[in-house]
């Protein structure tokens, strides 16, 4: 009896394990476009498009390669909701009993593939450089789970950028180099812009016709949905974005919405590259000496550390992870998060360029958006919606960590050693936002106040008992101590208007 495999559409390698496994003579792939899967969130439609372009792409290079494809797109009338009904409606007409698959990057999927009827084996996702084991083994008997301690350990299993047992240059981490505000000239144009192709304009009449109503559009479309065009851009942001990346990767500015980042993740998430290939062709570069050790190792760091220890996070915290709320916030994100009218300029940059993009790089993420929620007390599990929504290259797998961990303290400090909370100096510092803002960042308090300012004192005060004893923060209690008691009360009654307001719709 033949057998079916299945590859999902973030799993687009060519050496997939599920393919690895199968037998090109006998068995018989399966794709699926399913609406379950283009509706468990309501995703941005330029996520939808590149994924139902690049599956459609893959598949086609599957069959040219020798694979019997079974594909179903969305707008086929026998197409059924999910990916188990896609399996069984298969395996009936193939006359398969049995499925291969990749471990899918979502609880909710596992649990899907393991209750379907039809037997599917998952095989574990070895595109990854740290395996559940390997994560769990790293994990296990520590007191706390600091990404600077796996990283270590990953650049000594991956070798790279090693000089044997050491670190090259001497050091781990170099980031003390690399927080610089944004330069005069910035002299990178940004990612490659590929132009829609005929598969890519189909998708993109079925997703403008089917996901009208989600937020963001699918046109302009510029994404690679294809590994040439994938590695592509890699090879373009190397030459080009690299050398420039470490200093400048907390920088924003107004118009400029990509700066010296690699807009790999998007590529990297669906499989259309592989991360491995990605750091060595930032290590040759920079063995090369056409990059400096801190962009090099700044950039790596991201993916052998941070992607990594964020996936790491999810499957060692499990299904309930994404419910945690330590700080105990139940504010409703605002409508402002949608595209709602807001005076803070900071926000509505990073919001509008959300909406049109579906992208925003880190620390937009986590020192506009991320801040802004942890300080208003929003729901980290609407926050986490709200970006598995809104962002390109948003999968759960590496997405909770980021949210729940790293933006809102929601898991209690598994990933975070200490809120990332800032009041608007640090966005002064690192953007041109505040120059063109309603508000004034000087201010803080009374007329014109920066909404960061009131909210990072009174975020302190809310949360004193849980953080005083941190000695990371100690100084900030001795700072909010040393303000006089009208001083405190002022910033604790302005802050309250302004959340009273987010509560009640009114625009900030
Ligand atoms: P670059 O700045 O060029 O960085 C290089 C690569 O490093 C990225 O492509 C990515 O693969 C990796 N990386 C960097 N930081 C992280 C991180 N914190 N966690 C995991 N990988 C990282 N990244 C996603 O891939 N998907 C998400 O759903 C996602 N959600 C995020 C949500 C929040 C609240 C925050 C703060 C960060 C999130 N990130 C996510 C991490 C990071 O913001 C994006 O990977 C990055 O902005 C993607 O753009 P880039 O490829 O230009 O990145
Ligand atoms: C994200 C996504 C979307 C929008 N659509 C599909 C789809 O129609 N078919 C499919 O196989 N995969 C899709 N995906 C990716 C899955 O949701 C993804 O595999 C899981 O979220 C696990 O990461
Ligand atoms: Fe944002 Fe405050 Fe700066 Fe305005 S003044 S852009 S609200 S940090």
């Amino acid at each position: 009896m033949s057998r079916l495999i299945l590859i999902l559409g973030d799993q687009l390698s060519p050496d997939i394990r599920a393919l690895r496994e199968a037998d090109k003579e006998t068995d018989t792939v399966v794709m699926a476009e399913v609406m379950d899967e283009a509706s468990y969130v309501r995703h941005h439609p330029k996520k939808i498009a590149l994924i139902f372009a690049a599956m459609r792409k893959f598949a086609a290079g599957l069959e040219e390669d020798g694979w019997r494809v079974r594909y179903s797109k969305l707008d086929d009338e026998e197409t059924s909701r999910s990916i188990c009904g896609e399996l069984m409606r298969r395996a009936q007409e193939e006359g398969a009993d049995e499925v291969l698959a990749t471990e899918p990057g979502e609880f909710r999927l596992i649990s899907a593939l393991e209750d379907c009827p039809v037997t599917v084996h998952q095989f574990e996702d070895d595109r990854f450089l740290c395996s559940h084991a390997a994560f769990e083994d790293w994990a296990k008997g520590r007191k706390s789970l600091r990404m600077e301690y796996f990283y270590r350990e990953m650049r000594k299993s991956t070798g790279l950028m090693m000089e044997g047992d050491e670190p090259a240059g001497g050091k781990w981490n170099y980031d003390h180099e690399n927080r610089e505000p944004a330069p005069g000239v910035i002299d990178f144009n940004g990612p490659m812009q590929f132009t829609p192709d005929e598969t890519v304009e189909e998708v993109l009449d079925l997703v403008e016709s089917r996901f009208a109503s989600n937020f963001g559009e699918a046109r302009p479309f510029w994404f690679a949905t294809d590994r040439g065009q994938a590695r592509r851009q890699l090879s373009h942001w190397i030459r080009h974005g690299l050398k420039n990346f470490g200093a400048y990767q907390d920088a924003m500015l107004i118009g400029n919405r990509f700066l010296y980042h690699s807009v790999l993740s998007l590529y990297m998430n669906l499989g259309l590259l592989d991360p491995r290939e990605v750091c060595s062709a930032v290590e040759e570069a920079w063995q090369a000496g056409e990059a400096p050790i801190n962009a090099a190792e700044g950039f790596i760091r991201q993916i052998i550390g941070w992607r990594e220890y964020m996936r790491g996070i999810y499957f060692l915290q499990g299904p309930d992870y994404m419910e945690r709320n330590a700080l105990n916030h139940r504010r409703k994100l605002p409508e402002l998060f949608w595209g709602g009218e807001t005076k803070m300029r900071c926000l509505s940059e990073t919001i509008d360029q959300t909406r049109e993009e579906a992208y925003a790089h880190h620390i937009q993420r986590l020192m506009v958006t991320g801040n802004f929620s942890l300080l208003a007390g929003l729901d980290p599990a609407e926050v986490h919606e709200w970006y598995m929504s809104v962002y390109a290259d948003a999968y759960e797998w590496v997405m909770a960590g980021n949210t729940i961990g790293m933006t809102q303290f929601a898991d209690g400090g598994i990933v975070a050693s200490k809120p990332y909370v800032s009041s608007g100096n640090y966005i002064d510092k690192m953007s041109d936002y505040c120059g063109d803002c309603h508000y004034s960042v000087k201010t803080k308090t009374g007329e014109g106040a920066c909404p960061f300012n009131l909210l990072y004192w009174d975020f302190m005060a809310r949360h004193r008992e849980r953080f005083e004893g941190n000695p990371r923060m100690a100084q900030m209690y001795s700072t909010w101590d040393r303000m006089s008691d009208e001083k405190r009360k002022t910033i604790r009654s302005e802050a309250g208007a302004i959340l009273d307001a987010l509560s009640e719709g009114r625009v900030v």
